[in-house]
């Protein structure tokens, strides 16, 4: 047994430049750090973001009330507990919180505290981290679902749709998948030079040029596959992310055009796309309430393409049951912060692959240098992570990670496989 020994937080900043919040825990002489991301586009059925609203120093979005809250009071809770009992600690984190979307701690200062006890408890027991979740061996490297064209709340181009990924398929290993992407990425960014148009980056680090319409991005990556020598939706598949909560109102939507249209419209538009461009996955084709919808599209779509819930599900498994029940998708988005503490984010994941839905690990569009989601992808047998373009060290260092994992892996078939 390691006793806790002391936890303190502070207020750091992630890659948007907004303050987070960082925790620190100590246990037999060791320490371990962990920082929570923040999202843009986020589901209203989250839990609760702690910031100090009125805080005006600081535009309203600090967290220091929540360091404080955790240097108070969660700080002297948790000391003498054993660092290894992960599930332990983080019931006594929700049921000290005690409300349904951890309001009064944050579930940023509870996220943060509950991924440091699980990197130290690894430390501690001098087990890589990706060897303390769910896999025990055979462990396989997940897809990078690379966002190489940011649109929506993550830029301010005028795109409807929030993020246009590339996803290497036809990759045999971690370092060929990042190879792969790599050599699409610098092919894009020819293209949009040609175009006369700027290759700055937006929040997740794929470009922002100021093109509005949807299939401008789609064309421009489909000639860039092809310039690569790739197949498109073979080699290489297009994924989308529309992040539709924010492109609906009364029962219509704007995802293909600023015109709000119905719902079948909609649907038909979306199947047109899919065909054109060979998309082989949607995220959130709409909103977080819309349970209809979202059936209505998975009666429609051949079961070889990917209906991702994010808002949807928050990393939720109340709502994850609602889902299947309703047949909603057929797989799932995997955010920490959605939820607030690791133990019950690997209960969602455990019940989605119970089902049988593919699990993507997330970056949040506000991240940082903390590299846990990509031990979690690979210690979970997630299929995917999405976690941004290889620009942006805030998200490179995911894959950077990766690629370390890889190499000590001796198993002879290191990818895992796409459902
Ligand atoms: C999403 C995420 C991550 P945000 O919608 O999937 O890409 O964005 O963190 O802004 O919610
Ligand atoms: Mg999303």
């Amino acid at each position: 047994m390691s006793k806790i020994t002391n936890l303190i937080a502070r207020q750091v900043y992630d890659s948007r430049g907004n303050p987070t919040i960082e925790a620190e825990v100590f246990a037999n002489n060791m320490r371990a750090r962990a920082i929570c991301p923040s999202g843009a586009s986020t589901g209203t059925h989250e839990a609760y973001e702690k910031r100090d609203t009125s805080n005006k120093k600081y535009l309203g979005r600090s967290v220091l009330n929540a360091v404080k809250l955790v240097n108070k009071i969660i700080s002297k809770k948790l000391r003498n507990q054993n660092i290894h009992n992960q599930e332990k600690i983080d019931y006594i984190l929700i049921k000290l919180d005690g409300t349904k979307q951890k309001k009064k701690f944050g579930a940023n200062a509870l996220l943060a505290i509950s991924m440091a006890v699980k990197k130290l408890s690894a430390r501690i027991r001098k087990i890589p981290l990706y060897k303390t979740f769910l896999v025990k061996k055979n462990f396989r490297l997940p897809y990078p679902l690379m966002n190489v064209i940011n649109g929506g709340a993550h830029a301010n181009n005028g795109l409807r749709i929030q993020e246009f990924m590339i996803r290497p398929d036809k990759a045999k290993s971690f370092t060929e998948a990042i190879r792969m992407c790599f050599i699409v990425i610098n092919n894009l960014k020819t293209l949009i030079k040609q175009r006369g148009e700027s290759t700055s980056v937006g929040d997740e680090g794929g470009f922002a040029p100021m093109i509005n319409k949807n299939e401008e991005a789609l064309n421009l990556i489909v000639r860039a596959i092809q310039k690569s020598g790739f197949k498109n939706g073979n080699d290489i598949s297009i994924c989308l992310d529309v992040a539709a909560n924010e492109l609906f109102k009364k029962n219509k939507y704007s995802i293909h055009s600023k015109k709000f249209i119905s719902v079948d419209k909609t649907i038909i538009r979306y199947l047109k796309l899919i065909k054109k461009y060979k998309i082989k996955s949607i995220e959130d084709p709409f909103a977080e309430d819309d349970w209809q919808s979202w059936n209505k599209i998975m009666n429609k779509i051949d079961k070889n393409i990917q209906i991702v819930g994010d808002d949807l599900y928050v990393t939720n498994l109340e709502r994850l049951k609602m889902g299947f029940l309703n047949k909603s998708s057929n797989s799932i988005l995997i955010k920490l912060n959605q939820i607030g503490t690791v133990t019950e984010t690997l209960e969602v994941i455990k019940f989605a692959q119970k089902i049988g839905y593919n699990t993507i690990i997330s970056h949040r569009s506000g991240e940082s240098e903390d590299t846990f989601i990509a031990d979690l992808a690979v210690g979970t047998n997630s299929n995917q992570i999405k976690t941004g373009s290889l620009s942006r060290s805030e998200r490179v260092a995911k894959y950077n990670q990766l690629l370390r994992i890889e190499e000590k892996l001796t198993n002879k078939s290191k990818m895992s496989r796409i459902i």
